[in-house]
């Protein structure tokens, strides 16, 4: 009898079973199928004319703390880098696949969704009862919305939103293995503020995580509560400062996987990626960076410190040194463009990669 021939099968891989494991732990968004569909046609449509196209993910992702999600913890990105540099790379010929995070900045209604208390305020009255641009604002709205109507009329632009961790995950996912078709011509600029950290669903609670034993007496596993209240009975209506340890929320999170080692060799193998590095310790920003670069072997790492980012950045690449882009005039900057507000500022962020403004 002849000895069995050894298995050709490499074993499984860690970074795949990792993946398995996540994505069928963590169900799809309930949109999934639909946006996998407009993208399709959006990226075969560009692949199709031979046009580069940028996949950039923009805006923070929220860890929903239960099922029934009433709470879940955010981070502070409003997506400003991402909008401002759709509106860049649409300048610059490419086809944009804008994934989201729902309510975030969005190319081209920036200027005004986030920029005064009201878009109202941009508004004035006109003649015969119409309603026109202020005339203060009037050439600057013109400008914007004639880039807006080109960019989608010409189909240059599709936006897809997106809310939690997973349901990024499960987006980017989709829409980076349909890229595939766009070899080199494909980008994907990974802009968003992304969890490392999540709870995973066997742990959540499916609904409104309760902050008193009010409801115990309707929860037949539990012990009957009493009718009435005690002094045994939690209850935070007298916000008494003695609240019992037992009685805070401890949240316990689990690390999110990195799955750009996935993205890099699976999903999108020929595209080109770039992917964001932000800290808060100027010390460790560059090693960071570079250690990204080194373990998932992409092209590009720009790196940024929360407190900063509006107005440097650090191309980290391999062989090359670090490279330092910095807004060269901000205070000339800040008032040519009219700095008021925050939102005023935050418009800017995202031209750190180009040096001139885009307002006219
Ligand atoms: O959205 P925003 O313009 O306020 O901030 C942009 C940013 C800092 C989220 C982005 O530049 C970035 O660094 N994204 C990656 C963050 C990270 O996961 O490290």
């Amino acid at each position: 009898m002849m000895d069995s021939i050894p298995s050709e099968v490499p074993p499984p891989n860690l970074h795949d079973l990792a993946e398995d494991h996540y994505f069928s732990a963590n169900p799809p968004p309930k949109d999934l199928d639909k946006h996998t569909a407009l993208a399709r046609e959006f990226i075969d449509y560009h692949a199709a004319a031979g046009r580069p196209l940028v996949l950039i993910t923009s805006g923070g992702t929220t860890v929903p703390l239960e099922k029934q999600t009433v709470r879940f913890i955010d981070n502070f990105s409003a997506g400003t880098r991402g909008a401002t540099s759709a509106e860049y790379f649409l300048e610059a010929g490419y086809a944009v696949l804008f994934l989201h995070r729902q309510f975030s900045l969005l190319p081209f209604s920036r200027h005004y969704s986030h920029a005064t208390d009201c878009f109202l305020d941009f508004l004035r009255e006109g003649p015969n009862g119409s309603v026109v641009a202020r005339d203060e604002d009037a050439a600057k709205m013109l400008h914007v919305l004639r880039k807006y109507r080109d960019a989608r009329d010409k189909h240059m632009l599709l936006v897809l939103p997106f809310v939690s961790i997973s349901d990024y995950l499960h987006e980017l996912r989709s829409i980076a293995r349909l890229m595939k078709p766009l070899g080199p011509l494909g980008l994907l600029y990974l802009a968003a503020a992304v969890s490392d950290f999540f709870v995973p669903p066997d742990r959540m609670s499916e609904h409104k995580i309760q902050s008193t034993d009010a409801a115990d007496s309707v929860d037949k596993k539990k012990e009957p509560a009493k009718s009435v209240v005690d002094e045994e009975t939690f209850d935070n209506f007298d916000s008494s400062p003695t609240v019992p340890r037992s009685k805070s929320l401890v949240i316990d999170l689990d690390p999110v996987p990195k799955f750009l080692k996935n993205l890099v060799e699976g999903w999108s193998p020929q595209g080109m990626i770039v992917s964001f590095k932000l800290e808060t310790d100027p010390r460790i920003l560059v090693h960071k960076a570079r250690y990204s670069l080194d373990r998932y072997q992409h092209h590009l790492v720009i790196g940024n410190l929360l407190s900063t980012r509006k107005w440097e950045v650090v191309f980290v690449a391999p062989g090359s040194p670090d490279r330092w882009i910095r807004i060269p005039t901000v205070p000339h900057k800040q008032s040519s463009v009219g700095i008021s507000t925050p939102a005023d500022a935050a418009s800017i962020a995202g031209e750190v990669e180009k040096d001139e403004p885009l307002d006219p």
